[in-house]
């Protein structure tokens, strides 16, 4: 058995001080000392993806860092681990628990994956090997995941065993909630404006500064299409991670920071919102393009009618939302948003369908994150 600090202090010095995840009671001691350590930052994810999502933007703003989940979590990680991580290259540290370890007595609904985490791990191109148990082990194998991580650019695990670390108490801040952010309401009353022409109108409102982060399917391929630029990212995968990822960039950089949300995204990792508005960076924009389908595969409808986001974010504890359905009113919005603290979420009402012909980014996905990277570092 270790402590948390045998591993937390030299993972630190190699410069993993990003910590997120999603508690389990086999990692009870680690988290609670990733939360109470003053040499680590933790955020609290809603799901595991999500953690996974906000770990990658984290890493986009130039930190190391460490996704701390149940192996049940894996499940949920599958999707950015494989569609995320793996095309834009983008390491992490996850560590995760082996709950229904075979030979160990556990719930029923451990067995399975008990025996398929480390399975499920490599065929995700997982490299992984167990979290180490003593404390003299602890350097040799974050030097083994460190090699690794430089040579495949790809997240590595450790599966960490019951009783792995000895007992911490937990130390957290209370919440403290503040009371509701303001609304407006720019609806004129007809949706006049598309996706395309709504990114058109963020590009010419935002400042140069800014950097955007677009959902996956035509949202990105859309803003790729307008304008190329280092600061982008077109989430070609990961459906629902752009907020997730946008939390973990704005937390890590004074640059103000849009989301470029679908409806269909949005409502696939709803808490997010939630994670947004607790963590609340100021310099977070989130805008939902609302079209009401799933517009990238053929325009089947969402619930989006039944949701109205600019009141879902603000009791989340957004500090600003709007809505809107022209675009003028979503320009107004759009510097309410940048003069003010967010994060703000701005609801755009906006007309399904796309331009002809429309292209793909051409530019691979790993040299999108590093020139993304350089952008929020340097400058
Ligand atoms: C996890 C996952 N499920 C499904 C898909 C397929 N998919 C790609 S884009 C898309 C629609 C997204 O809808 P929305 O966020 O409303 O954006 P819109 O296409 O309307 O711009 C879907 C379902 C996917 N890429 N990933």
């Amino acid at each position: 058995m270790i402590s948390a600090d045998d591993f937390i202090v030299p993972a630190q010095k190699r410069g993993y001080d990003f910590y997120t995840g999603v508690p389990c009671s086999f990692l009870t001691p680690f988290i609670n000392r990733a939360i109470s350590s003053e040499k680590t930052d933790y955020v609290g994810a809603a799901s595991e993806g999500e953690a996974v999502a906000i770990a990658a933007g984290a890493w986009l703003a130039g930190r190391k860092t460490v996704v701390m989940c149940q192996n049940s979590g894996l499940g949920n990680c599958v999707n950015p681990i494989t569609s995320l991580n793996f095309p834009f290259r983008i390491p992490t540290l996850l560590i995760s628990t082996w709950r229904g370890q075979p030979g160990l007595k556990d719930e029923p609904q451990h067995e399975l994956m008990g025996q398929i985490t480390q399975s499920l791990m490599e065929l995700m191109r997982v490299q992984c090997m167990a979290f180490p148990p003593a404390s003299d082990e602890i350097a040799d194998a974050l030097d083994i995941a460190e090699k690794n991580i430089k040579e495949s650019n790809l997240p590595f695990g450790f599966i960490m065993e019951k009783g792995s670390v000895g007992s911490e108490e937990l130390k957290q801040l209370p919440a403290n909630p503040k009371p509701m952010g303001p609304y407006e309401d720019f609806r004129s009353g007809a949706i006049v404006a598309n996706r395309y022409q709504t990114l058109e109108k963020v590009l010419e409102s935002v400042s140069d500064e800014a950097a955007l982060i677009a959902t996956t399917g035509k949202c990105g391929r859309e803003l790729f299409t307008i304008a190329d630029r280092p600061q982008h990212i077109y989430q070609v995968g990961s459906m629902g991670g752009a907020s997730g990822m946008g939390l973990g960039v704005a937390l890590n950089t004074d640059k103000p920071v849009v989301v470029l949300d679908g409806d269909g995204a949005a409502l696939m990792k709803m808490g997010s919102l939630a994670t947004i508005g607790a963590y609340a960076p100021g310099n977070l924009t989130h805008v939902v393009l609302d079209n009401g389908v799933h517009d990238s595969t053929g325009g089947q409808a969402t619930v989006s009618p039944h949701i109205d986001f600019a009141q879902v974010a603000l009791a989340c504890g957004y500090r600003f939302a709007a809505t809107t359905d022209n675009l003028a009113g979503f320009g107004e919005a759009l510097a309410i948003a940048s003069e003010n603290d967010g994060p703000s979420l701005i609801h755009a009402k906006i007309k399904p369908g796309s331009i002809d012909n429309l292209g793909r980014p051409t530019v691979a996905p790993k040299e999108i994150a590093r020139r993304f990277q350089a952008f929020i570092t340097k400058g």
